[in-house]
């Protein structure tokens, strides 16, 4: 369907139900408010479902519009959902109930009745707001704060692989609003936990190089996590610090998750390192220039073994060694 077809269904119906989804970040909460903010512009009835792993960081966008307990939805939307298996907790009533999906994975499985899906878009939050100007002509300010916390978040302020002429348009029309673009920039890239500081200073000072400094290796134990304080919401891109190193093609960080023998490995490089190629040698993958990969029954120093076996292959014909 079109983005026309879109707002002319959002025109047709009413009582929306607003789906984000699981571990929710600054774009599908930030799509959500502003479409909830359009749809009420409109004289829409809508609220967003409550996602209780919302972070603090988020809160004040969306916490005003969660629907009430019964509240009498007729139609369900999810933005930036890329499958009914990314549904926040509590929400298993709405599975198969989704009457349009509006998002930019080339993931989406199709789950919802109606599905716009631009995989071109670097952020949900730019389908948003073209869908929103087409709606309504217009967006208010807080709106535009919401967009802006969408598409700066999903491009990692503007600096990620995705971002692209259309996410620097996007922002230079919601830049136009009022939005308290220094303080909100402050809050959304300039501040941190202090357990997240104290992450990434061990993270960093744990690196050790191999293949002449073309490899970095890190490591999360479960006990850095359990010391530091540090939750989920504190390990967002984390795994870049090893990938950050100048000289290095390719940066992995191994983590224990729930125990000792429950692992996974991010893995970032460049262009001259295939992500996706070495993580589905264990049986993970993603993206070329990152991936990821998980692995249960081995401690970390097996994994570290078998990841260096592995490199080997890479990295000995080009004449590194460990
Ligand atoms: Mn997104």
């Amino acid at each position: 369907m079109t983005l026309s077809e879109v707002s002319s269904w959002l025109r047709e119906h009413d009582d929306y139900l607003i789906i984000t989804h699981r571990r929710p970040d600054g774009d599908t909460l930030g799509s959500a408010a502003a479409l909830v903010r359009g749809l009420r512009a409109y004289g829409k009835n809508a609220y967003i479902f409550k996602n209780e792993e919302t972070t603090s960081k988020y809160l004040g966008f969306v916490s005003p519009f969660w629907a009430p307990d019964g509240f009498d939805f007729s139609h369900v939307v999810s933005v930036d959902v890329a499958s009914e298996g990314l549904f926040p907790r509590n929400s298993d009533n709405l599975l198969g109930r989704t009457d349009l999906a509006i998002d930019h994975h080339p993931s989406n499985t199709g789950y919802a009745r109606l599905t716009y899906a631009d995989g071109s878009k670097a952020a949900c939050g730019e389908i948003i707001y073209d869908l929103l100007i087409d709606l309504n002509g217009d967006i208010d300010d807080d709106t535009a704060a919401a967009l802006y916390t969408a598409i700066s978040t999903d491009t990692g302020c503007f600096a990620f692989g995705n971002t692209t002429q259309n996410t620097f348009r996007c922002a230079a029309l919601v830049a136009e609003k009022n939005i308290g673009l220094p303080e909100l920039n402050r809050i959304l890239f300039r501040t941190k936990s202090r357990g997240r500081l104290e992450l990434e200073g061990t993270v960093m000072a744990g690196i050790k190089y191999y293949y002449g400094g073309r490899v970095a290796i890190t490591t999360i134990p479960k006990a850095l996590m359990d010391r530091t304080g540090c939750t989920e919401d504190d390990m967002d891109d984390i795994a870049a610090i090893p990938g950050a190193v100048e000289g290095v093609w390719c940066g992995i960080t191994m983590r224990e998750l729930s125990s000792e023998t429950d692992l996974k490995i991010s893995v970032r490089s460049g262009s001259l390192f295939n992500s996706n190629e070495f993580c589905s040698k264990f049986g993970g993958g993603g993206h070329a220039m990152a991936s990821g990969a998980s692995f249960q029954g081995i401690t970390l120093d097996t994994l570290l073994g078998m990841l260096l076996e592995e490199l080997d292959k890479v990295f000995l014909p080009h004449g590194y060694s460990r």
